[in-house]
């Protein structure tokens, strides 16, 4: 049924005029290591569905530059060259065309300001030079451009998992992730989308999974959001 009720409404909208055609759009969030990818990785099989995968290979390389191990070799030197390289590749995903009516995102600009610039700045990493650089690009680009999400999963995950999942799959860059940062980062997730006290930060309905449990184990959890998802289209 799902099948049939998803391909009459993937006719309706190629008959769509342009303007018209902005896809239902999700961003999965969740701390490093919470099965963002994994979770994604589900519905590679779902019908009419654009993944948007997080760019992190242009953070490994751009131009022959690895920012990402950069950035984490020596935060305050390099953190606003990453940031403002993460902004705007973030913001190229949240404008690029789809033709589909749903997208999926891997994290969205919104959790690399909220998230990760908040981070560098409360620890003191980055400036408040710095700081306010990135934060006027953002105000601006939430101005000019379409960054709207219509839906946010939030995979929720203690960082004791997390940083446990992270030394497992031992990505080069990330041997010096320390589990209080990962406790750092699960306090700001769990300020943005559980208790909701970022100001100004609008938020669209929230889904939480638990994701603490073995990621091959959570196939219910991810039927259970694709229902929802599929649920969301007019
Ligand atoms: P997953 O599938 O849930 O295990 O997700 P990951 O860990 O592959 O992906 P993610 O987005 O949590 O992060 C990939 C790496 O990039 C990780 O080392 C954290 C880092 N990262 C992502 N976005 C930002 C950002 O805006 N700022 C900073 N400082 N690091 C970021």
């Amino acid at each position: 049924n799902l099948c049939i009720y998803s391909c009459v409404r993937s006719a309706a909208y190629s008959t769509m005029s342009e303007d018209k055609r902005k896809p239902f759009t999700v961003f999965v969030e969740g701390n490093i290591g919470s099965g963002k990818t994994t979770f994604l990785k589900h519905f590679e099989q779902c019908p009419n569905t654009y993944i948007a995968a997080e760019p992190v290979e242009q953070w490994r390389d751009l131009k022959g530059h690895n920012l990402l191990e950069l950035m984490y070799k020596d935060p305050s030197r390099w953190g606003l060259t990453f940031q403002t390289m993460v902004q705007k590749t973030m913001l190229d995903v949240h404008v690029q065309k789809c033709d589909e009516p749903i997208k999926l995102m891997e994290r969205s600009i919104h959790s690399a300001r909220h998230i990760f610039v908040e981070n560098l700045f409360q620890q003191k990493i980055m400036s408040a030079p710095e700081y306010a650089v990135l934060d006027s690009w953002f105000e601006w680009i939430s101005s000019n451009c379409d960054i709207h999400g219509d839906l946010i999963v939030y995979l929720k995950t203690s960082p004791e998992v997390v940083y446990e999942r992270m030394k497992a799959r031992a990505r080069q860059e990330e041997h010096t992730v320390s589990l209080e940062y990962l406790e750092k980062l699960h306090v700001l997730h769990e300020n943005w989308l559980i208790h909701k006290t970022i100001p100004g930060a609008a938020l669209p309905p929230i889904v939480v999974v638990d994701a603490n449990q073995n990621l091959d184990l959570m196939a219910p959890e991810f039927k259970r959001c694709q229902n929802l998802i599929f649920s969301h289209l007019k």
